[in-house]
């Protein structure tokens, strides 16, 4: 618990120091910086743990939400009709158009994992366990989704980053992926029939809304719990690669 705190404090630190600028409505920077991607104790598909390097980025502080998704002229296909909650039942090719109509794109994995723990090494970024204050997940969602950053965010200022609805990344599924990723900036296998998801839903029990779980869906299909958020490059690029202890 310990070692947890300290690295809590020091993500916190971290990313308190990330120069200010023009950061977009709703987004939130993250300065570069290397973490282990990957666990040991979790599904096999989460090994081997690897280190990975990512240069600074903006990412959505929450789910794209029906309200945001309203704006555009795609329609709500959302399954639990809620402004403020997650737009769900949405495809991968649908969630990249959003983002990229908007100047955005969709996380790499790397960004999502490295996003998600905010500088935590443990399951989950609350310690060990997961708790009823930071993700909606089968034990407190009562069957469905949630108004977006309506619990706690995480250290960095992330909401429901675990649960509430999987979210869609750019990379797409190749089973030996971890093993040949390329430390810096990985952007997952160039070619791949399925795309990757994170960060369990509403539908889903603690073992599966961890930091770390990995699923892939065919980018066609829709879930009522799979939804995305979006992402940006820095410009100029911040190729600042502090550490994580
Ligand atoms: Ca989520």
């Amino acid at each position: 618990m310990k070692s947890l705190v300290i690295s809590l404090l020091v993500a916190a630190a971290t990313q308190a120091a990330a120069p200010k600028g023009s950061i977009p409505p709703g987004m939130v920077r993250l300065v570069g910086s290397c973490f282990e991607m990957g666990a040991d104790d979790g599904e096999a598909n989460e090994r081997p743990p690897h280190e990975v390097c990512v240069q600074g980025f903006l990412i959505d502080r929450t789910e794209v939400t029906q309200e945001a998704w309203g704006k555009t002229h795609m329609g709500n296909p959302a399954g639990f009709k809620c402004e403020k909650c997650p737009l769900e039942r949405v495809t991968w090719f649908e969630a990249e158009q959003y983002c990229r109509e908007k100047g955005l794109r969709l996380p790499t994995e790397a960004e999502w994992e490295y996003a998600a723990r905010a500088g935590t090494h443990t399951p989950y970024p609350s310690g060990p366990y997961l708790d009823g204050e930071h993700a909606w997940y089968d034990g407190n969602s009562d069957g469905k989704t949630h108004p977006v950053a309506s619990l706690r965010p995480n250290a960095w200022g992330l909401y429901d980053m675990l649960g509430n609805v999987w979210e869609w990344v750019n990379d797409g599924w190749d089973s030996t992926y971890y093993a040949k990723s390329p430390r810096q900036d990985p952007k997952g296998p160039t070619e791949a029939s399925e795309r990757m998801a994170r960060g369990g839903s509403w539908y889903n029990f603690e073992g599966l809304v961890r930091s770390s779980t990995r699923i892939h869906y065919p980018p066609a299909q829709r879930f009522v719990n799979v939804g995305f958020r979006c992402a940006r490059d820095l410009v100029p690029p911040d190729t600042t690669h502090k550490r994580t202890p």
